[in-house]
């Protein structure tokens, strides 16, 4: 009984979601864009057509309306994305892996005085329950807890800085994963150089940027 109750609370939180709304007017987006598209790509051999048979219109009107092809289908490829990527930055130390954890209701990031996070580590939601994680260029799925070794700095084989391992963890324990979000904990900005570099591989299509501070620290720093 209760346990029937806990479900329903938890349902009407994720149909009254405002990202579920985000979600669902993204999908009609899509639609209408994808309906778009068919127009003008049908309006191009429409002016083809006629292009061919009586030269009505010029060849520069032709190529202008060709080249919304590309525009169309560029906004698509943008909305297409069914995710909403949340990019955690900050210094080391000051939090990061810990509040994605929190969120997660799991310590399942590596967290902890010093250095501890060493590449970039990605959670998003997975179906049926799986838990795994998967490393760049190798579709082996793992277990969770090997990201202990694999992302923390202070282990021999840890991956290195660049690197990107996607955790994928149940849907059930965190709604914004059932809202397609998708964290990405970084190494803390002191400790890699070339950081710009980094956040062009994985972040450059980051919804989202939080920049996680310490109060002490940053007080102590000004
Ligand atoms: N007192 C306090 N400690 C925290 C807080 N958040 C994180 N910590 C601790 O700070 C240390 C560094 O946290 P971590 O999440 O690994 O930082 P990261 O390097 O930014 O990912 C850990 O020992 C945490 O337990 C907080 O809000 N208050
Ligand atoms: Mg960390």
């Amino acid at each position: 009984m209760i346990g029937g109750d806990t479900q329903r609370i938890n349902d009407a939180r994720i149909d009254n979601s405002p990202l579920q709304i985000f979600v669902k007017a993204k999908k009609k987006i899509n639609d209408i864009f994808g309906e778009i598209e068919d127009y003008v790509q049908d309006t191009v051999i429409f002016m083809d057509g006629i292009n061919n048979d009586k030269n009505i219109v010029s060849k520069e009107e032709t190529e202008g309306i060709k080249s919304y092809v590309n525009k169309v289908h560029g906004i698509r490829d943008v909305l297409k994305r069914d995710h909403m990527k949340v990019a955690f930055f900050g210094r080391t130390s000051n939090g990061k892996s810990t509040v994605i954890n929190a969120m997660l209701r799991d310590k399942i990031l590596p967290s902890g005085i010093g250095h501890t996070t060493n590449c970039f580590l990605q959670v998003e939601g997975s179906e049926n329950g799986e838990s795994y994680l998967m490393t760049d260029g190798s579709s082996e799925k793992q277990p969770v807890h090997s990201v202990g070794q694999l992302g923390h700095a202070l282990c021999k084989e840890k991956l290195c800085e660049s690197h990107l391992v996607r955790i994928f963890w149940p849907k059930e324990k965190c709604l914004l994963l059932r809202d397609d979000v998708v964290f990405v904990d970084s190494p803390g900005v002191d400790v890699t150089p070339n950081l710009d570099e980094w956040i062009d591989k994985h972040c450059l299509d980051a919804d989202v940027f939080v920049l996680v501070a310490n109060a002490e620290s940053t007080l102590m720093v000004t």
